[in-house]
């Protein structure tokens, strides 16, 4: 369960601190303009996850993705893609963020070359498979109750976190599923590198203010270890 370890996977770790996640659907405001506050509030990766009732498709969606890349861009944010290789293969994206039940990892490698790619993953033998098709990062969850996600596996806290690290696995892992500012300290102290979050950040009365909440407690949870 080893994984890579090169001097890239050093980077990606960084990266993942404070991973936050959206599509128009979990915005209660313009989406660029969310983003925007989220990089003020100091997030260090974007994953463009448009999915659930009211998703934009097609050529809306596009639209969308551009604009988010755009300003991931100017602000040096790697920009992440959920599911859908081809849009992100058409806005150029940093990565791809794939679950069990989409397209097999090896495919997926092999149609995004280098760029990064993200599975989520739930038990030891889905985590060794994806290693072989080469993920780079593993997405862990739900760690928490969440109701962002309407068909999440039951809740896990942080045990398969803790179970992978014992394992020996050193792939760069972030937890996923109902983490807040007031959570997410003891996600990285169980091991992972960092938090993915959708609705603390995206229903927050200041967003800004909200990442930089969790931004704080996931540095504070990794000096507890
Ligand atoms: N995968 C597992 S839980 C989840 C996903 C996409 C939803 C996370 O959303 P929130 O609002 O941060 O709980
Ligand atoms: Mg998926």
């Amino acid at each position: 369960l080893a994984g890579k370890g090169t001097e890239m996977m050093v980077d990606l770790r960084e990266y993942l601190k404070v991973y936050f996640i959206m599509g128009s659907v979990n915005c209660k405001k313009n989406p660029a303009e969310v983003l925007r506050e989220a990089i003020d509030g100091g997030i260090t990766i974007f994953q463009y996850r448009e999915k659930g009732e009211g998703a934009l498709e097609g050529k809306q969606k596009l639209e969308l993705a551009k604009e988010l890349r755009k300003i991931c861009l100017e602000s040096q944010i790697p920009f992440i893609v959920n599911d859908d290789i081809e849009l992100a293969l058409d806005v150029d994206a940093d990565g791809v963020h794939i679950g069990q039940e989409d397209e097999s990892a090896a495919e997926v490698r092999s149609k995004i070359g280098n760029k990064f790619l993200g599975v989520s993953v739930h038990t030891l033998p889905e985590a060794e498979e994806a290693i072989q098709n080469g993920a780079d990062y593993f997405g862990v969850g739900p760690i928490y109750p969440t109701s962002t996600k309407v068909d999440a596996k039951p809740v896990r806290g942080v045990a398969f976190l803790q179970e992978l690290r014992s394992h020996g696995c050193q792939v760069p892992i972030v937890g996923i599923g109902g983490i807040t500012a007031k959570n997410a300290d003891a996600v990285t102290c169980a091991g992972a590198d960092g938090v993915s979050v959708i609705s603390a950040i995206t229903h927050a009365g200041d967003v800004r203010a909200e990442a930089d909440k969790i931004s704080k407690a996931v540095y504070r949870g990794i000096e507890e270890r």
